[in-house]
């Protein structure tokens, strides 16, 4: 089977990645659409060679398509993602619009396939700085258990779109300069103030919530027990905005169930677990760092080590792309899964 896919939200930081990718899907693409705003409408990609033009998504796009990726904000979604399922198209979808709908399955392949049987037409792509949080903690927790999570991210511009990565450059530009850096967008672009993200680290991400903590670190939060299937783990998060493009990092601190775990145990899970490179040698000073990460599909993982007071406790560092694994990959990857599980 050949299949026609639908991007919606082509002109943006994560569907270009997607357009990127499936140049090289193992499926067979039969036609591709790109649908963005009416603004972006006319503007033309290039897709194997081919001139595509895009179009303004409207509720007549979907006429045909059998998978359609949306990644233009969870409004887009909201408006558009019910015509597309009417349609007959699977939506997979990278906001967070749906994701703790009970309906909806929330998945990343390496952790939760299964899942995916449970889909009513579209399934949610988790927030970016889950996805690598999980691919490196389900190995171990599968083999050991896992009973709790402190993670602390330190996250790329890129996460916030592509006028924020503008916002970076402009403002590393004006400081050299010596001029005053004007920020307009970050920490959050819907929040009342702002500030410059140049030569700084801003402990926020996303609107403030319950708690003291913002949206991203809820997501964060109930996101990983509900891929998890499991509401007992702990999870508390930090999430941090740092000045680096691309590449998100994390500091996971984690508690294992069984208390005879060594640091060599983990390690030996992690070396082959799917979708996680281990990059782990402090003698020869290796270990995963954002600009290494970009580009690439994978979750790398290094700096394991113990607690020094907990005998359970362990430490680990968690690089990924987050406009590939933590977004468009993740997304390209369900629909592969889904073919290949028969699911489409
Ligand atoms: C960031 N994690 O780095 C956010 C971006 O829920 O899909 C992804 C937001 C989301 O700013």
């Amino acid at each position: 089977k050949e299949y026609n896919v639908a991007i919606v939200g082509a002109t943006g930081a994560v569907g270009e990645k997607m357009l990127g990718l499936l140049e090289n899907a193992s499926f067979p693409i039969k036609s591709l659409k790109l649908l963005a705003s009416k603004r972006s409408a006319g503007k033309v990609k290039t897709f194997r060679g081919r001139e595509l033009q895009i179009e303004e998504t409207t509720e007549d796009s979907f006429e045909g398509i059998d998978i359609a990726l949306f990644s233009a904000g969870g409004g887009i979604t909201k408006q558009f993602s019910p015509a597309a399922i009417k349609a007959g198209a699977i939506v997979i979808d990278n906001t967070s619009a749906f994701r703790m709908d009970p309906e909806t399955p929330l998945v990343v392949p390496e952790v939760n396939p299964e899942d995916l049987r449970k889909h009513k037409g579209l399934i949610a792509n988790p927030n970016c700085s889950t996805i690598q949080m999980v691919v490196a903690l389900q190995p171990i927790r599968e083999k050991f258990g896992l009973d709790r999570v402190i993670v602390s991210t330190y996250q790329a511009v890129s996460g916030a779109g592509l006028h924020a990565l503008e916002e970076l450059e402009v403002q590393t530009r004006a400081v050299l300069d010596g001029e005053e850096p004007v920020a307009n967008i970050l920490p959050c672009g819907a929040d009342k103030k702002h500030f410059p993200i140049a030569f700084n680290a801003l402990p926020q991400i996303d609107v403030f919530s319950e708690g003291g903590y913002t949206y991203e670190e809820w997501k964060m939060i109930n996101e990983t027990k509900k891929i998890m299937g499991d509401q007992d783990i702990k999870v508390s998060a930090t999430c941090v905005r740092i000045p680096v493009m691309s590449g998100h990092s994390e500091s996971v601190y984690f508690e294992v169930d069984d208390k005879n775990v060594s640091v060599a145990d983990i390690w030996e899970v992690l070396k082959d677990a799917p979708g996680v490179v281990l990059q782990d040698d402090t003698t020869n000073q290796v270990y995963p760092t954002a600009r290494e990460a970009v580009g690439k599909n994978e979750t790398f993982v290094g700096r394991i080590r113990k607690d020094v007071d907990v005998d359970n406790g362990f430490h680990m560092w968690v690089v990924s792309d987050n406009l590939l694994k933590g977004a468009a990959w993740n997304s390209v990857q369900i629909a592969e899964k889904m073919i290949e599980m028969g699911l489409l």
